[in-house]
């Protein structure tokens, strides 16, 4: 019971892990072919990111068949194949759920432009106002309108996110029975359960205009409502049913509205991903960077581990830049990518590790817009055009927030296509694939990569580590502390996240040591990571 308490799950962005079949594109006999490296990293599960059928506007973020896979990924078969070959190695799989939306080329909403079809009300159509307005003021998360008009049916419909990703209505009792389906079906293949897409903003209570914001006008009319708790509570019972896991995506919570998504007794959500330490670096929006201030991000860290009684551990994902440049140090590279390692595997909660966190991938080094693929930068970019705002300052923006930073094919080998193909791929390699790749560090004990394994066992073999409690004990603008504790058998993370030396106050045998340290005095280099017992 509650495996995934103890796992690690590892985040595979399918289109970017590994080619197969010389096509430049990721796919699923190419995950098959490097199962080997998750079972060696000790990872518990997989989280597949979509590779269900998909246009792919939003590369699989908008689904055209819940019951198909992207051909582009291989076939049904190959998808059955991977989850017996994961079982095989001891891991699970954990299907991405997306359904906030589909794609506008999904049967459904093809349907739905006809007024006078069964699926006429599976999604949000309105009629723009009299004056020539939309139906209301909101934006979207990818920074425009949300209202699209439909010349078939002569309406709008909603989409919070790309125009091709219309919200499905769960007004109408049908569409929660069509997931409902889709849930069984993948259960009954042996996927073990849901990542749950943008899962806390599912119930529109209404559609009227919201109070006008910086972003995301409207908002207030369904994030984390009552009407999503009980659409919550009614997937878990098909769930319970299979035994299965959910960890929701949860945008804009607070620790109390995330309680009451996952909390033991509440019978909706096994854990959610909050967002709020990725807020560290950033003024109101994530477009309007800042400098990263280390003392905001562990004090919410440590109000997060307070405030829940199991978190869902991340500093990367495939819609985040990557970690090091962002919360660590380019120039000590591989000392913050320890660093940032222990962090990541010794707070409490749930470890999820991204594809390329292993090995200290880091942002792209494209410099133009063409080079980029991700349709969250692509709006961004034409309301900043809109804004007159200057063609240098919008890279400089793009550049450092776009999505695609952390979609670069993983690096496997130092060659063209870094191991990943043999071909143009779909999105470019990073050229640091000659300094950062996993062939490199795999025969090297002090690598990044080495460092993962070791920390994923010393977790795997610590109770300490994988239930203890969590108490912060220092934290300023250089210096977290803490402990984890059971059973009186303690341990002491100490982490200096800055380029200068720094001092704490605890003491300890050492047990790990990021610079290779075997006794402690308190003195912390650059970048110094300990645990001590
Ligand atoms: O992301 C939802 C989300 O709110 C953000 O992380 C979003 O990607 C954006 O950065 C907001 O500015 C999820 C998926 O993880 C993302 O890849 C999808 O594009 C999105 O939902 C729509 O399905
Ligand atoms: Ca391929």
């Amino acid at each position: 019971m509650e495996w995934w308490k103890d796992a690690i799950i590892y985040q595979i962005y399918p289109r970017s892990f590994q080619d197969s079949n010389g096509d430049g594109i990721g796919d699923i006999p190419g995950i098959i072919s490097r199962l080997d490296h998750l079972q060696e990293l000790g990872v518990g599960a997989i989280w597949l990111s979509p590779v269900y059928k998909s246009p792919n506007a939003d590369n699989g973020y908008d689904i055209s068949d819940y019951r198909e896979i992207n051909p582009e990924y291989g076939t049904m078969e190959d998808m059955e194949r991977l989850i017996r070959e994961a079982k095989n190695r001891n891991i699970r799989i954990i299907m991405d759920l997306v359904i906030n939306h589909t794609s506008t080329d999904h049967y459904w909403f093809r349907q739905s432009r006809d007024r006078t079809s069964e699926y006429a009300d599976y999604y949000y159509w309105r009629h723009g106002n009299p004056d020539g307005s939309l139906p209301n003021n909101w934006t979207g998360f990818f920074g425009e309108d949300c209202w699209e008009f439909d010349p078939q049916r002569c309406e709008y419909y909603l989409h919070l996110f790309a125009k091709s990703q219309a919200d499905l209505n769960y007004h109408n009792p049908a569409v929660l029975e069509e997931v409902k389906d889709i849930l069984r079906f993948w259960l009954r293949k042996g996927v073990a359960g849901f990542r749950c897409d943008v899962i806390n903003i599912l119930w529109k209570e209404s559609l009227e205009s919201g109070k006008k914001k910086l972003a995301l006008t409207g908002s207030e009319h369904y994030l984390s409502l009552e009407g999503t708790h009980e659409i919550l509570r009614q997937l878990r019972e098909v769930l319970d049913e299979y035994g299965a896991f959910t960890v929701g995506e949860t945008v804009f919570v607070t620790p109390r509205q995330a309680r009451d998504l996952c909390g033991a007794d509440r019978k909706e959500l096994d854990m959610v991903f909050s967002f709020e330490h990725m807020e560290c670096d950033q003024y109101f929006i994530k477009w309007f960077k800042r400098k990263f201030r280390p003392k905001a991000f562990f004090d919410c860290l440590s109000k997060w581990q307070r405030e829940l009684d199991w978190n869902a551990i991340y500093l990367e994902n495939h819609d985040q830049p990557r970690s090091i440049p962002r919360f660590g140090s380019a120039e000590y590279w591989k000392e913050s990518g320890k660093l940032l390692a222990m962090l990541a595997l010794t707070l409490r909660g749930t470890p999820f590790i991204y594809q390329g966190q292993e090995i200290g991938m880091m942002n792209f080094d494209f410099d133009r817009m063409r080079q980029l693929n991700d349709v969250e930068s692509k709006n961004v970019e034409r309301v900043l055009r809109r804004f007159h705002i200057p063609r240098r300052l919008r890279w400089k923006i793009i550049a450092r927030t776009s999505r695609d930073n952390a979609r670069t094919p993983f690096q496997w080998t130092g060659e063209r296509g870094a191991g990943f193909t043999d071909t143009r791929p779909w999105l470019g390699v990073n050229h640091n694939c000659e300094q950062i790749n996993l062939a490199q560090q795999e025969t090297d004990p002090d690598s990044i990569w080495s460092w993962y394994k070791d920390l994923a066992a010393l977790r795997g073999g610590s109770e300490v580590l994988r239930r203890g409690a969590f108490t912060p004990l220092e934290a300023n603008n250089q210096v977290f502390v803490y402990r984890r504790e059971l059973n009186g058998e303690a341990l002491t993370i100490v982490l200096n996240f800055s380029g200068k030396p720094a001092q704490t106050a605890q003491r300890g045998r050492v047990l790990r040591s990021n610079v290779g340290r075997e006794s402690f005095d308190g003195q912390l280099g650059p970048w110094e990571a300990v645990i001590l017992e």
